[in-house]
């Protein structure tokens, strides 16, 4: 059995989706940041870097979210949340899940957190923040074009793990000045998407209530 070490909607977000899509049987394990648990010895010896998630599967311990949406994916191509390897529409959706976590998902956390990188200095913060904003700003403008031209989902009428993904970033921008949701393309794939039974039992598996993005 699956083991996912979670935080309500923080990284563990997208392979929680990921997981209940898949149906296979897990367990949450509930990672308290409110006191800094996920900085404790017993949690940095299953993820040194001291963040959230880390998924235990038997003898495999992972961290770092999109690994682990590409691992399950892996495990359970019946559940076809991805092209098959070796195929362009494959390299496509490698494509797209690491523009997500590499480039928007690194942006949002220096505009959540722009204080890690300057410290004290309110003026550099406010400079960093906005910064931070404006590119992850433009990333997602990439996203909207290219779902208007290809959509409704990351690779057309496909569902695959990388809208999971989308939905869970989305979800962390929703306090920008220019939300996802204010594309029309993202909007689009954001409700498609966060209406399904997988995504909705994910979040309040978490305990979050509401509207999702
Ligand atoms: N690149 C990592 C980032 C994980 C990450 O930053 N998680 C946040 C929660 S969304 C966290 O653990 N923050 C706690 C901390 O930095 O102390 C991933 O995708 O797994």
């Amino acid at each position: 059995m699956y083991q996912l070490h979670y935080f309500p909607s923080n990284a563990n977000a997208a392979p929680h989706m990921v997981l209940e899509e898949i149906g296979h049987e897990y367990e949450l394990v509930l990672v308290d940041r409110a006191s800094n648990t996920q900085k404790s010895k017993e949690y940095l010896e299953i993820n040194p870097n001291g963040r959230i998630p880390t998924l235990v599967d038997g003898e495999l311990v992972l961290f770092e979210a999109a690994a682990i949406v590409l691992h399950l994916v892996d495990r359970h191509p019946e559940a076809d949340l991805a092209p098959k390897v070796g195929t362009p529409e494959r390299a496509r959706f490698y494509q797209w899940i690491t523009f997500l976590t590499n480039s928007l998902q690194e942006e949002l956390m220096i505009w959540q957190y722009p204080d890690r990188l300057t410290g004290t200095d309110a003026a550099a913060t406010e400079i960093v923040r906005n910064g931070a904003e404006k590119r992850a700003g433009a990333y997602l403008d990439v996203i909207d074009r290219h779902l208007k031209a290809n959509g409704p989902l990351f690779l057309g009428d496909k569902l695959s793990a990388v809208d999971f993904y989308l939905v869970m970033l989305s979800r962390w921008a929703r306090p920008m000045s220019n939300p996802p949701r204010s594309r029309p393309h993202i909007a689009r794939l954001l409700d498609m998407v966060g209406a399904l039974p997988a995504v909705r039992r994910a979040y309040e598996g978490e305990g979050v209530t509401g509207e999702i993005c």
